[in-house]
Order: structure tokens, then sequence, then C-alpha cells
């Protein structure tokens, strides 16, 4: 398929400034009536009008008021004699919504309309200049049987509404904003809110509503609260309050990511809204939360000002997933819980974004070409986008970096920009900063891919009394960039001596401050340090790179002891287990953990200060695809191994302690997801976890017994889903009775059902005896492709985050993803290229995995009628 590039934008021929819209909803057959005030853009040549037009039934065209003459070219309407000057342009279109089982454009889930139309699935319900460029005033008005379609709703303000013949009705609702058709959203079914009126700093008053099916009322409290701190939030922080007296949020089991930010009118998955004690866990608690903060900052960042063109994604993604970030952090609460929320970040960063970063679908935060742009909403443009905001806060200070924000409204609301636009901004707000001095090498971030590697060295000088510290970095090369240049990276650092007390920095006695590499190679010199000091480097992650700083077992000990860094405390206990299991699979030899590990983990566990959450995320060993990153050749059975090996140890050498942990964290009182709470359930959960692992080993049957029980009687998910999981990880004999009992009694809610499919598809590998029930399940009167949690549940969990059990060596789990791929491809073909995407790094596997995963590709690539989303992605693999 053909690539777009980004430096081929041009400003569209037209613009069109009104849309006045309206649907006669039926599932079978919707006809859309579109009538467009059009305008000639003067700034290019004439040229014909082309309106993006896909899966359509064209009953007329219209220019002011007669027909003229258009032909199809593809997925174009061309129009050759439009006028030059302003027109009125109508077109009459149908649409079958109930055979859309891609999820883009109007589609139909449970027996209700919704809408999805970013990045480019307007044009899936009529014709149009659908680009985010082209901004548009809209008005809409939906006509729908009254009995099935009570509701019915779009963005904007409700201005009319009424009776029509034959049972049916009719809204009116006009949007003042002017936005791009991607914000546009239609929803029309039998639904039920929750209301919630509020009055603002500013003193205006808001109507806010979340929508759902009859009988999941009681499940969007949460949201609802979500909604209105982030309200709170943006004003007090931002300074960005709420532009609509209407806000709305609506729930839906089919959809194919997490939410949409449609102005006003936001639309969500349901597994990213719905939520109970008794349904949902801490984790989808605190996910719902940050999801209902990020649509709602996107009101401003991505809404008012919105992309010029797809490659500029990052600037709202990016932008966005640094302000959901940044609340979370602020809602966390603690110096200690915002941590926790920092090490989660990072954690997910490296274990789905540095492989991107390094696998065949490489690219950077803003792109240069793309087949399917739909490909492109990923962990780079979101997470590894919001580390390169994050950057930039670090290099102005929190301030500087506010100044910025506000100034980019100032300059660009209401218009449709670029990133370079908000470099400048956050720049101009700050001049003379580490920033501004260098933001050309800064927006290096924007246009080379790969995750830097830092190097780091030091050398200490005892009868000089210095302390040199050399940094160096380097980027590997990555498909089509060859050669990389240097970047700015900001480098928290500060100094320890080997007892752990934090070293003056420099005369004002400084303990921490920042380094600005922007070299391959600089050289820092500390003075006054009279023994050879630790270097705590990086602090907080200060910048998305790797870092080599050759420390030793004891070094990484103090820093794990004493940093007054939190992440770097947690970093410490991380590379020392990241040491132990590379040099054995380096050396091939058995994973030993050492001694001095050991008692330093049992220090954490036991620690009287730290919190149980910190604790938790210290205790849990570095993932397995963050370990293959490590590697240049991956045997993802010799690192599952490993891991299994070093766990197994953690289990039976500390047992007393867990013993002591799982007692001493147990949560008295009603439920509430408060990260003090909910940290204790998770250290109560890793302790029942590792208690029932070891009783596997010792053959004791106590604890598998009490987590059973636990699983039994539990008042909340987490608890309940954590003793499951305890038993069906273990492999132990009670896991089969744990899992039809938790089948029986959720088996009328589709989010519980998800979750009982991905804990078995996830289950640490044994003997393929978890790759052949997952495969079974595909089996199962539940399973069905047709929903996209459904199908990430069992497909992706497998194929995407169980390596042991997708790696085999008869070569059965990539015949399983070919299948799954192609099934899913003529279903939905977004899904599809998710699962695709199981496959970027094949090319690193040891053998026999390698030959056997490319055939696997290969076959997928053969097959004539993919969609563009999985060609793009099968393609470049094989690249
Ligand atoms: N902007 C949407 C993502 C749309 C994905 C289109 N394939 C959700 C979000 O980032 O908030
Ligand atoms: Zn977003």
């Amino acid at each position: 398929s053909p690539l777009i590039h980004r430096l081929d934008y041009q400003q569209p021929a037209y613009w069109i400034r009104k849309v006045d819209l309206t649907f006669d909803l039926d599932p079978a057959k919707t006809l859309v009536t579109s009538k467009m005030q059009v305008e000639r853009n003067r700034a290019v040549p004439h040229g014909p009008l082309r309106l993006h037009g896909e899966e359509l039934n064209l009953l007329r065209v219209l220019i002011d008021g007669s027909s003229v003459s258009f032909r199809q070219e593809g997925h174009e309407l061309v129009i050759e004699g439009a006028p030059d000057a302003d027109f009125a342009l109508e077109i009459r279109n149908t649409c079958c919504p109930e055979k859309n089982t891609a999820l883009s454009g109007l589609y139909t889930s449970g027996g209700s309309f919704f809408t999805q139309c970013e990045a480019e699935g307007f044009r899936r319900i009529t014709y149009f200049l659908d680009r985010p460029d082209v901004m548009a005033v809209y008005t809409v008005t939906l006509r729908a049987d009254a009995s099935r379609y009570p509701i019915l709703l779009s963005n904007g303000n409700l201005t009319d509404s009424g009776r029509l013949d034959n049972g049916r009705h009719f809204a009116v609702w006009s949007d003042p904003f002017p936005k791009p058709s991607y914000l546009f959203a239609v929803v029309a079914g039998d639904l039920v809110a929750r209301e919630q009126r509020v009055r603002t700093r500013a003193g205006k008053d808001h109507l806010l509503q979340v929508y759902v099916r009859r009988g999941d009322l009681e499940k969007t409290e949460h949201a609802m609260n979500s909604l209105i701190a982030s309200m709170v939030w943006d004003e007090a922080r931002f300074g960005l309050p709420l532009d609509l007296e209407r806000f709305m949020v609506v729930g839906v089991s089919d959809f194919n990511m997490g939410a949409m930010e449609n102005k006003g009118l936001n639309i969500f998955n349901t597994s990213a809204l719905l939520a109970s004690p008794a349904t949902a866990t801490d984790a989808d608690f605190h996910r719902i939360e940050s999801i209902v903060a990020h649509e709602y900052f996107h009101n401003w960042t991505g809404n008012r000002v919105t992309c010029r063109d797809w490659f500029q994604l990052s600037l709202k993604e990016g932008l966005t997933v640094f302000r959901d970030q940044e609340f979370s952090m602020d809602m966390a609460g603690t110096p200690s819980a915002r941590a926790v929320c920092r090490i989660q970040d990072v954690r997910q960063l490296r274990a789905l974004q540095f492989p991107e970063d390094s696998g065949a679908m490489a690219h950077p935060v803003r792109p240069d070409s793309y087949a399917e742009i739909n490909n492109f909403y990923t962990t780079t443009v979101y997470e590894k986008g919001a580390e390169v905001v994050r950057m930039y806060q670090t290099l102005v200070g929190r301030k500087g970096f506010e100044a910025g924000m506000k100034l980019y409204f100032e300059r660009h609301d209401g218009q449709a920009v670029t990133c370079d636009d908000f470099a400048a901004a956050i720049a101009d707000a700050n001049p003379g900063s580490p920033l501004a001095t260098r933001l050309d090498t800064f927006k290096r971030w924007y246009s080379q891919a790969g995750t830097p590697r830092l190097t780091a060295r030091g050398e200490h000088d005892a009868a000089a009394r210095t302390y040199t510290l050399r940094l160096a970095q380097h980027t590997p090369a990555t498909p089509g960039q060859g050669d990389k240049q240097p970047q700015v990276i900001p480098v928290v650092m500060g100094l320890l001596d080997r007892h752990g007390a934090a070293l003056a920095l420099n005369a004002a006695g400084d303990t921490e401050t920042v380094l600005v590499l922007d070299q391959a190679e600089q050289t820092f010199v500390f003075e006054n340090i009279d023994s050879e000091p630790v270097p705590s480097l990086l602090r907080d992650f200060s910048a998305p790179v790797v870092l080599d700083d050759g420390l030793s077992d004891a070094a990484l000990l103090v820093l794990m002891r004493h940093d007054s860094d939190a992440f770097n405390r947690w970093e410490a206990g991380q590379r020392l287990a990241l040491n132990r299991i590379l040099h054995a699979l380096r050396a091939g030899q058995p994973l030993v953990l050492s001694p001095a590990f050991i008692e330093a983990m049992r220090g954490v566990l036991n620690h009287p200060e730290l919190d149980p959450a910190f604790k938790e995320l210290a205790l849990t060993l570095p993932g397995e695809s963050y370990i293959a990153e490590q590697l240049d050749v991956v045997d993802p059975q010799a690192i599952h191994a490993a891991v299994m090996a070093a766990q197994a140890q953690l289990a039976s050498a500390l047992r007393d302690d867990w013993i002591a942990a799982f007692e001493a964290h147990q949560v008295q009182g009603g439920y509430t997801p408060d990260p003090a709470s909910s940290g204790k359930r998770a250290l109560a959960n890793l302790a029942l976890s590792m208690l029932v692992l070891d009783a596997r080993s010792s053959g004791d049957a106590v604890w598998p017994g009490k987590a059973y029980q636990r699983f039994k009687d539990a008042s909340n998910m987490t608890d309940r889903l954590g003793a499951l999981a305890a038993l069906v990880n273990a492999g132990a004999e009670l896991a089969a009775p744990a899992l039809e009992r938790f089948h029986a009694l959720f088996k009328d809610d589709a989010l519980v059902i998800d979750k009982w499919f991905a804990l078995q598809a996830r289950a640490p590998e044994v003997d393929g005896r978890v790759f052949a029930r997952a495969k079974a399940l595909t089996k199962h009167p539940d399973f069905t492709l047709r929903n996209p949690n459904r199908a990430r549940s069992l497909v992706a969990s497998l194929c995407m985050f169980n390596p042991a059990a997708f790696h085999r060596t008869d070569a059965a789990g990539y015949v399983f993803w070919a299948d799954q791929v192609l099934a899913m491809d003529a279903i939905n073909p977004q899904i599809a290229s998710r699962i695709a995407r199981a496959m970027d790094r094949w090319s690193v596997l040891a053998e026999p995995y390698r030959s056997a995963a490319r055939e696997a590709v290969a076959r997928v690539a053969a097959k004539p009628d993919l969609s563009t989303d999985v060609r793009e992605i099968v393609e470049r693999a094989l690249a």
C-alpha cells in the first residue's frame, strides 16, 4: 500500500466551515444528509474538490441546489467543477451500521448506535474532507425509533427535540466549537445516566452525565468522581476550565481502544468506565481514573488545540498522557504514592515502548510516513511522547512549563498545529533556559527513533578531592534510520557516600542537580569529594534511555537502602536482580540468587517505614520482555526458566517473612481503592502468590487451601482475583475448581469473564499446558473475536504477554497467531493489526524460534486481500 509522507503535507484546496447533518438511524440502512458550507482555500492553487468516503452508498450530490457531475476514484469523490466562490454542498448517502464489525464509523453494539471517528472513521459515515486541519461548526439532527432508541446524543448542546410519525422521534444538537471531523460523535440507544451538576471556580454551571446500559448505573460512581476530580485539577494546575455546558460520557462494550475524546461526548470502552468493588480490581479503578482524566484533558490538549495532520499525533497524545500521569500522581498524594505511580509508568514504558523502539515497527515520536495511521497510535507516540513532554518540564522547571502551556494556548487556541509550535511556545516562554538554548537538538526526540544508551563512568581523585563523571550517549540504528545524532538528555542526579549520606555537589550545598547532556560525550567534575562516591543517576527516570552506570552490587545496595530518590531505590533492586538473571543467561548456568540480594529483599519486605505498595514493586522481579530487551539473541524459554527460578528462591528463602507480610497487610472495613489500601492488598496478594508457589515445591497443602478459602470469601475483586491468580499461576490443583466457580459466579458480567480468559492465557507456562488450555478456550462458548475486549483477553494475552507459552519449539504458537490474525482481519483490521505486532521482534529470537516465526509472518503476508492495517505490520516485520 502507498505510504503517506509527513513532508508532503499540503493545505486542503477547500475548507468546510459549517455542517448540517441529518441521520435517519436504522441498523441496516442509515440515511445521512450532509449540508456543508464550503469555501475555496486561496492559499493553494485551484483544484478539484476531493472528498473522502469509504463503504458508503452515494445517493446524490448538489452544489447550490443543483446536481453536479462527479466521479469516484478509489476512496475519493471528485468534483471537478466546484465554484470559485463560497458554495453550499449537499450530499446524501447511506451506510450500514449493523454490518460494521470494524467498529470505525457508525456501528451498532448491544442494539444501540455508536460512532468512532478518530483517525479516519468519519469518511465511513459520509463524504467529507476527513482531515484534522479542516474544522467546522456542526449541527446534528438525529431521527430514530423512539422506543428502541429513547436517548439521542451528539456533540454540544441539545437545541430541539420532539415526536415524529411512526413512533419515531428526533433531537437536534449544536456544537458551538469548530472541530475536526475526528471529534464528531453520535450515540443512540436505550441508555440511562448518572448525573451531576457542578459549578466551576469561574462560577459557571455544568451538567455532567455518564450514560450506560440499564443495570450498569451503580458501576459509574467512580467514573463520575474521577471526572469531577479531573475538572478541578485542570483548573487548579493549568488554569484550564470546562468550556461546555454539558459534558457527557458514554460506555460501550464493543470498542477498539480505551476511550475517545469526542467534543463534549466522550465514548468509553466499558472496561475503562465501569467499576464496582465486587467486579473491578484496584488496578481497574486506577486505570479508569486515569482514562477518564485523559479524555477530559484532551478537551484542551487535542480539541481546543488540535493536530494539523496525523504525523503530529503526539502533540495531543504525548501531552495528554503527561497530563494524566501528573494528575494521577497528584491524586495519589504522598511522595511515596507518587513514586509508586512513576515506577508503574516506567515499568510499562520499558515493557512495551522499549521493545517497540528496538523492533520492526520502531518509529520516531513524530513518524515520517505511514500506510495506515491507526497503526501509529503506539506506545512511542503516547508514552515516549509523554516522556518528551516531561523532559521539557525538567529543563524549564514546573513554573516555566506552566508558563509555556499558557503561551501555547494564547497562541494556538482554536487552531490545528504541529509539534514545532508546541516546542516554540515552551521555549519562548523560557528564554535562556537549557531548553531554549538547545531547542533544535532537543527536537531530535521527535525525529529519531530508538532508545538512547547512556553510559556513565566516574573517577575519584583522592589527592584533588574531585569526582569526574563521564557521560556518553549512543542511539542504535533503527529500520530506515542508520545514524543518529546526540540528543538532549537531562540527567537528574546526586552523589552518596558509601554509608548512604547525600554529598554536596557544589558550593551552595545542593545535593541534587540536573546535568544536561547534548553531545556524544561530556565530562562533569564535582569538587570537594573526599572519598569514592556512589552516583545516583537519572533520578525519577529523568529521560527515556537505557543507563549503563557500571555500578557494583555493593554500590547498588547502597542506593537501594539510602537513595533519597524512591525511583532509584526501586531501580537499584531491579538492577541487582537483572544483573543476576543476565549473568546466568549469558553463562548458560542455572540462576542462583546471592545471599546479599536475598537479605536485601528481606530487608525491604520487613522494613518498618516503606509503603506496602513500594515493597510490592521492589519485590516483583523484572518482566520477561524487559529482560529480553537486554539481550542480543532472545531465548524466551531460557528467560522464563531464569525468572521462575528466581521467583522460587525468593518464595522459599523469605517464606516466614511472606507469612508475616500476608498477615500484617489485611485491610479491614469497607472497600476503597485509595493508594494506602490498594498497596496493602497488592503486597498481601504478592505474599499469597509466593506462599502458594512455595507450597508447590514443598508439597504443603495449607497455603493453597488458604488461598482457595480467601478466593471464596473475598469481599472485593482485588482479593478474589489475587487469590485465584495465586492458585492458577502456581499450577495448584485447586486452580481448576476455583476457575469453574469464578466463571459460574460472573457468567453474566462480560468484563469479569474477560479477566477469567486473560488470567488463564497469561499463566506461567509449564510443559505446554497453558498454551493448550488457551487454544482450547478459543472454542469456549463465551469466546468470540467480534468483541475486541474478549479477543484481547485471550489472543493478545497469549501472543503478546506470555512469551513462554507463545514461543514454542514446535511453532504451534506461531501457527495459532497466524490463524487468529487472519480470522480477525476479516472482522476488525485495527484489532488484527494490534495482535499482528506480537511478531515485531521475531528477528532477535534464537533458533528454532526465529525461522518458524518468520515463516508464520510470511504466511500472513502472502494473503492477497489483507487489510492495509495488517499488511503494513507484516511487511515492516519482513523488511
Ligand atoms: N484519541 C483516542 C484514540 C483513537 C485511536 C484511533 N485508532 C483515544 C485517546 O488517546 O484518548
Ligand atoms: Zn489520547
